[in-house]
């Protein structure tokens, strides 16, 4: 079967991440809500994952059985998953006007409904424990794909990522990667100050990890990152991902009150003006 994902340049790439940094201030200004700042700083890996030829996927035929699966846990960077979705050929891109409607294929949060999403989330630090699974059903059923899970750091404080993090490394699931995006931020504060997680990279080597440290608004490093990745046998891979929570707007940048929220004319004009130079 013709493998159709889509392959772009780096300075392609690149040009991409400009615009769905405005595209995802556009959707959530015209739905009156949603999450603004981790989606803006993980824009270089959900791009590099769709476009880097590093992911398996048919957007003609979302369900083939021997794609890559894409296990969305940090179900909030929605508006970005449907901007990459849409990109890559799932659906029409008319349909991102519809971001947060109520009958919309584009909830909130991702749901099944949405040709490419795998999972329903939102309620985090549930989707490593679902990608685990995909990954034993891979080996069971002799399907060879690879599974990837997009966490948020937030997530790193929840108990039953560490269960799924044990589970992993015991059944040896090496066609596991995760990519984590490391922003320091989640909806109440720092995670330092919330709950600190460091030392990560430490915590996830301790239970048999793989782990890849990247600066992850490089895209040249994350795709390089996730091809070694997949020739690690025996462990499960983290690529934690250091990245900058509202990158692109200066009042934004690094700032958990911008986590969500919805946007005034006021604050969307300002946006544009630093969007637009
Ligand atoms: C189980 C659960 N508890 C609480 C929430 C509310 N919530 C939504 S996003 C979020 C923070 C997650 O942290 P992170 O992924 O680091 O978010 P960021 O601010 O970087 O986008 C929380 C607590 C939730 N969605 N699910």
């Amino acid at each position: 079967m013709k493998i159709l994902s889509k392959k772009l340049k780096i300075n392609e790439m690149k040009t991409l991440c400009q615009s769905f940094r405005k595209e995802i201030i556009d959707m959530v200004y015209n739905a009156k809500s949603g999450h603004i700042a981790g989606p803006l700083g993980a824009v270089e890996q959900y791009v590099a994952l769709y476009f880097g030829d590093v992911l398996k996927y048919n957007p003609k035929n979302p369900k083939w059985e021997k794609r890559d699966r894409v296990v969305i846990s940090n179900g909030h960077y929605a508006p970005l998953a449907y901007l990459v979705l849409a990109e890559a050929g799932f659906f029409d891109k008319q349909i991102l006007k519809t971001f947060r409607n109520f009958e919309s294929i584009l909830q909130g949060h991702p749901n099944k409904k949405t040709p490419g999403i795998e999972t329903s989330s939102g309620p985090v630090g549930e989707g490593l424990s679902q990608a685990t699974g995909m990954c034993l059903a891979s080996k069971l059923d002799k399907n060879p794909y690879q599974v990837y899970c997009l966490m948020g750091d937030g997530e790193q404080q929840e108990g039953s990522t560490w269960e799924a993090v044990m589970f992993a490394a015991k059944y040896k699931l090496d066609n596991l990667i995760c990519l984590i995006d490391r922003n320091q931020i989640q909806i109440d504060g720092h995670t330092e100050d919330v709950m600190p997680i460091e030392p990560l990279k430490a915590k996830y080597e301790s239970f048999n990890w793989n782990v890849i440290e990247v600066d992850g608004h490089n895209l040249k490093e994350i795709i390089n990152a996730i091809n070694q990745a997949k020739f690690i046998n025996d462990n499960p891979t983290v690529i934690i991902c250091n990245t900058l929570a509202g990158k692109g707007v200066s009042f934004i940048e690094n700032k958990s009150e911008w986590h969500g929220k919805s946007i005034s004319d006021d604050v969307y004009q300002k946006i544009q003006n630093e969007l637009n130079n």
